[in-house]
């Protein structure tokens, strides 16, 4: 255990920079083991600051060479975090800080600052990550021009912003517009680029490249056209248009997150660029499109327009998540997205804002901000903005967004800054919606009605639970979206939004012609959970009827939470007029498959854990497991004909194309042909498997097979032919985890950590296998406790060399509270072992400290 806990750090203490950065010069003598990076900073003392302020530079695991002041050599003596000159020692007004440093980017296994992935040079600066490359204010509110200058024998040498010159063995880039440190890059390697062009609505001709390494150049095509396609999309959408003559993009195997907005410099985790039908899903093109469109969005709202500090993440965050929600809508549908996002947010946000790890969409104290690119910051912070557009409209939506842009360009800005543009633009007072962001916790509508001769009011309940550090919590502006529908699904009123701002309030609605069923929180207008008790006829009339695409998808979901949870209490069994619901849709032509494929898909497990803990069950994994699998067996068996048709009528003719269409039927097929294997009839995902020519089927089988305790043959062809591809070896581990049988999964995990292709350092690698086994609840959960055993093993052994990537991973346990009093104590003590590490990181320590609560 660690003597000392590092201390939080609170918004409340916020202070501006005492010193500004006028312009940062740096350059770069790239070596594995002893890099030298030489830097010339001017700083001028901030105007908004108190004056005489001591100079103190971030600076972690940097060996200081040399440093001056005005080109006078001083010795300063650094810390284990940094460096102090005192204020008498510093010259009047602006100065000149200059220093060389050495560090060591190959034995950087933490993957933050500068690194090396398979012999290339890499950075990652966000969040303080820049301190691991020089001594610097590292603080998004200090932002400064900069220039670079890299020096090195590999052929491509990159930086943020313009190239500037270049020669044998170096390259200068200048990057004019001011930035902070944490969208620093450079990126030097033997790569090679597939290059674009796109000409700005201001006529700027702009070069796009995406640089991979030698034999990914296939697999960049799609990442291109979803780059054009987001360029063009956010003028026409926004109007900002692309401020550099480049735009780089570079692919990278070992990453911890998603992929990095640099200014003009985008890196990647390389399974968000490279696709091939061969290697690629498509959810994965899906995700590729998204991510490109998210990280080039960034540029406006993230770089021109940044973060006063890291308390305001959500500010670039939720902002950027939304926008890619409405590109990925306007290139796909509308319908399908929104469902998949809102599947996306209880998954993962409910989960979270429910349990230890809770925290607001704009956080009060973090030790390791690291720990805070989380779903709440992230999701919960779209939804915010969708609420905010709902609830002033789309025009001044708009107007908001414009005013944002001219008012803050080039600033730091915060949540206050925000909300400022939306009160002006739409002349009203938002203070109460501010509480969306510094409210934890998933608040709760509770619905109830009444009906009196043509008059209809509803009633709903507004309260949001307890969550750490605040026992009590105010009420919230909550837009509910709803309509009111007849017996014989014709829409009596058509969609309006209802604002509830108080605890309690009624609505009423006159001159009805008969007693509405009310379809509330249509579109899924609010990140709420809505309590509204409602007969099995009228969930499957909405379902039959329902104008609004999400509240069809949701009341079925809803019928097959309601049969699935009776199922595990009370071993029932899924009655015939949910089977012919499910019939009517998946034979509806006129649906999108997609829409259909998603509506087939019955609650997951831990969805189901989620629930049954909120109805004031404790979720037992194995019966959750078991009644799941008895529902699909069940339901395939009773649409086995449909199944069969449906199966046979989605087969995508001519060659492969990852658009919306085709993946929409293929995923109907998929869907299909596992359902199929519930019923017997795993033939037929067999043969999906050996005709396959694209990933989707491919695994969509493999994984249907695996999922009935077949697949073994399968599986050693899918390794054959994915040898050498890094992704293709990462769903070959992963979909072995996931769908391995509960008793198994663990000892499965165990043995493919055993692997000679099981590279523990590269996170996706890690994630594929210790992150699959928390996507197997049943597995994980198994109540010999291997799973969690394995899971705090390796949890403790990658805190020693990436803590980033093993904090992220601990969530595994977040929902630990929920279940029984066996399992509680078996997590718990993996959770004590973890904390009681003797070099446990400050990533790690903070997270299961928060778990143990
Ligand atoms: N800003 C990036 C995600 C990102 C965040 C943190 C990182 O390291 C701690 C790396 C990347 C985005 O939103 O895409
Ligand atoms: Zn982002």
């Amino acid at each position: 255990m660690r003597d000392t806990a590092p201390q939080p750090i609170h918004l409340a203490d916020y202070q501006p920079p005492p010193f500004l950065v006028e312009d940062v010069a740096l350059t770069f003598r790239l070596a594995p083991t002893a890099t030298r990076v030489i830097a010339h900073i001017r700083f001028s003392p901030n105007p908004l600051a108190t004056p005489g302020h001591d100079l103190r530079l971030d600076g972690e695991g940097v060996k200081l060479i040399s440093a001056s002041l005005n080109n006078t050599e001083i010795t300063a003596t650094p810390d284990a975090t940094g460096l102090t000159i005192p204020a008498q020692d510093l010259p009047e007004g602006p100065f000149d800080w200059a220093c060389e440093v050495e560090i060591a980017p190959e034995g950087n296994t933490a993957l933050e600052g500068l690194y090396m992935s398979r012999g290339m040079y890499c950075t990652q600066c966000e969040a303080e990550g820049f301190r691991k490359i020089t001594f610097y204010p590292d603080r998004p509110d200090v932002m400064a021009p900069f220039r670079v200058r890299i020096e090195s024998d590999l052929p491509i040498l990159l930086s943020n912003g313009n190239p500037a010159s270049s020669g044998p063995g170096w390259a200068e880039w200048h990057d004019p517009h001011p930035k902070p440190a944490y969208l620093f890059a450079l990126v030097a390697g033997d790569l090679v680029a597939t290059t674009d062009r796109f000409t700005t609505m201001g006529g700027r001709d702009v070069a796009l490249n995406i640089w991979v390494r030698r034999g990914d150049e296939d697999k960049i095509a799609y990442a291109m056209d979803a780059l054009k396609r987001s360029m063009l999309w956010d003028e026409q959408v926004y109007g900002r248009a692309y401020d550099l003559d480049v735009f780089n993009i570079v692919a990278v195997d070992d990453f911890n997150m998603g992929a990095m907005e640099n200014k003009g410099l985008n890196i990647f985790n390389s399974r968000y660029v490279l696709a091939s039908p061969q290697t690629a899903t498509d959810s994965d093109y899906a995700s590729i499109e998204r991510i490109i469109a998210h990280e080039y969005f960034h540029n406006w709202t993230g770089n021109r327009i940044t973060c006063r500090d890291w308390f305001q993440l959500s500010l670039k965050e939720g902002l950027t998540v939304f926008r890619d929600q409405q590109f990925m809508g306007d290139m796909r549908s509308h319908a399908v997205k929104r469902i998949e996002d809102v599947l996306t947010l209880r998954a993962r946000q409910f989960r979270e804002d429910d349990g230890p790890l809770a925290h607001p969409v704009r956080p009060e104290s973090y030790v390791e901000i690291n720990n805070f690119y989380t779903a709440t910051v992230y999701e919960k912070g779209a939804e915010l903005i969708r609420m905010l557009q709902l609830l002033v409209g789309e025009d001044r939506y708009r107007a908001a967004l414009d005013l944002y842009f001219i008012r803050h360009d080039g600033q730091a800005c915060t949540i206050e800054d925000w909300i400022a543009v939306f009160e002006e633009a739409a002349g009203r007072d938002l203070s109460q919606f501010k509480r969306w962001y510094e409210q934890a916790g998933t608040p709760r509508v509770d619905v109830s009605d009444a009906w009196d001769d043509g008059t209809y009011t509803l009633t709903l309940r507004q309260h949001t639970p307890p969550s750490h550090g605040q026992p009590l919590k105010e009420p919230l502006v909550i837009p509910v979206a709803m309509g009111l529908l007849a017996a014989d699904g014709t829409e009596l009123l058509p969609t309006q939004v209802l604002e509830l701002d108080s605890p309690e309030q009624s609505f009423s609605f006159e001159g009805l012609p008969e007693r509405p069923v009310a379809s509330l929180l249509r579109g899924f207008s609010a990140p709420v959970v809505l309590n509204q008790s409602l007969s099995r006829e009228h969930r499957a009339l909405m379902l039959a009827h329902d104008t609004d695409p999400f509240n069809r998808f949701e009341a079925g979901r809803t019928l097959a939470r309601e049969i699935l949870h009776a199922m595990v209490l009370e071993g029932a069994k899924p009655g015939p007029d949910y089977v012919q619901a499910l019939r009517v849709m998946l034979r509806d032509e006129a649906l999108d498959p997609a829409f259909r494929a998603l509506a087939l898909h019955i609650p997951g497990q831990d969805d189901l854990a989620a629930s049954l803990h909120a109805a004031g069950h404790v979720p037992d994994p194995d019966a959750i497991h078991s009644a799941r699998s008895t529902a699909l067996r069940l339901i395939a068996e009773a649409l086995i004909d449909d199944l069969l048709q449906v199966y046979e009528s989605m087969q995508t003719p001519g060659p492969y194309s990852p658009d919306a269409k085709d993946a929409g039927r293929r995923a109907l097929r998929v869907q299909t042909v596992a359902l199929l294997a519930r019923a017997d009839q795993g033939e037929k995902a067999a043969e999906l498997f050996a005709r396959a020519d694209n990933m989707t089927e491919q695994l969509g089988a493999w994984g249907a097979l695996l999922a009935i305790g077949k697949g073994q043959q399968e599986g050693a062809q899918f390794y054959r032919q994915g040898t050498e591809e890094r992704l293709v070896v990462d769903k070959w581990f992963s979909a072995q985890v996931m769908h391995a049988a509960p008793a198994k999964a663990a000892s499965l995990a165990q043995e493919l950590t055993q692997h000679p292709d099981f590279d523990w350092k590269n996170p996706n690698r890690f994630r594929s296998v210790i992150g699959a086994l928390g996507a197997n609840p049943a597995g994980f959960h198994n109540r010999n406790g291997a799973g969690y055993r394995l899971v705090a093993d390796w949890l403790i052994r990658l805190d020693g060399v990436n803590p980033q990537a093993a904090a992220r991973v601990s969530t595994l346990f977040e929902t630990w509270k929920r279940y029984d009093e066996t399992r509680q104590s078996l997590i718990r003590a993996e959770l004590d072992r973890i904390m009681a590490q003797d070099r446990l990181s400050r990533d790690m320590g903070e997270m299961v400290g928060r778990m143990l609560g």
